[in-house]
């Protein structure tokens, strides 16, 4: 899978994704955007895929959105496009695998987003994350203000997007932005880590486990129940419960074969 401006290795069921724009911090363009729904949708559609990694390499994840595009941008373009941002990051959101955010350095406004799109973020202890965009007279657009408060509660989420301030990656911890904090050099080995054990679980009871999070933080409780039981019934028509169960009771690992 070539890109202009993202990378993809995958191995052993693991695909990374690496933004690749080092001159400008990787800040998101249009064209980021378009690598990054192209990608979402290949990676989720590949059943020899388990998981995946996003990350910015060792030094930074995003500056954020491209700021030198986005300057001259009128009202009437941003209103009437395709939203190619929300798109790319709906995409990643929703590819029915573990998606891994390995943050090193920077993970600012678009960057910070992109990150929250992710299923679990896995900060360096250099890592600063933050949601300035309103230091540039606009509001984080790429899903902050509504995927942040999800994650962290409003009052939280509310303090960062007014002050535009950057918070380390101890307190993003502290405040459950992200999930684990780790020294550079550990970063992509326990992102790896993370992954494969996810990988090693029955692939359609975790497609089926994420579906009924993301869908039912869409929904009020009782539609939520109902949407959970509907997945959980399913999962009673699939080879890997019967494996799953059996095992158990026969006091072995599972082999999971994702059907
Ligand atoms: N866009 C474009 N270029 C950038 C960006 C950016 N967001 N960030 C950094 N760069 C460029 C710089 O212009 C510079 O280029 P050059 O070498 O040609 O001058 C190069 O990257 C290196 O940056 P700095 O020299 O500034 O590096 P520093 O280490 O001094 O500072 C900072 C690092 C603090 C990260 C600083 O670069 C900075 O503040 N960047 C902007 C952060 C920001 O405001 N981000 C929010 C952008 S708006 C946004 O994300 C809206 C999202 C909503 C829609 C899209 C959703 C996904």
């Amino acid at each position: 899978m070539a890109y202009e401006t993202i990378l993809v290795n995958i191995e052993e069921g693991i695909a990374t994704i690496t933004l690749n724009r080092p001159e400008v911090l990787n800040a998101l363009n249009s064209q980021v955007f378009e690598d990054l729904a192209d990608a979402a949708q290949t990676l989720g559609s590949d059943d020899s895929v388990r998981a995946v990694i996003i990350t910015g390499g060792n030094k930074v994840f995003a500056a954020g959105a491209d700021i030198g595009q986005m300057a001259s941008a009128t009202a009437v373009e941003i209103s009437t496009g395709d939203r190619p941002s929300q798109r790319a990051l709906n995409l990643l959101e929703n590819i029915p695998k573990p998606v891994i955010a390995a943050i090193c350095g920077y993970a600012l406004g678009g960057g910070c987003e992109l990150a929250l799109a992710a299923d679990v973020r896995i900060a360096a202890d250099n890592a600063q994350l933050g949601l300035p965009e309103i230091k540039l007279g606009i509001l984080p657009g790429g899903g902050g203000t509504q995927r942040l408060p999800r994650l962290i509660g409003s009052g939280r989420a509310k303090e960062l997007i007014f002050s535009g301030d950057f918070i380390s990656a101890q307190e993003a911890w502290r405040i459950g932005l992200v999930n684990k904090v780790v020294s550079p050099d550990q970063l992509f080995e326990e992102a790896y880590k993370m992954a494969k054990r996810f990988a090693s679980r029955g692939a359609v009871a975790l497609a089926m486990a994420k579906s009924a999070v993301n869908e039912g933080l869409r929904m009020d409780l009782e539609a939520g129940l109902e949407y959970e039981h509907k997945c959980f019934s399913l999962l009673f028509a699939t080879e890997d419960q019967k494996e799953g169960m059996k095992a158990f009771l026969e006091k072995r690992p599972a082999k999971f074969q994702g059907k």
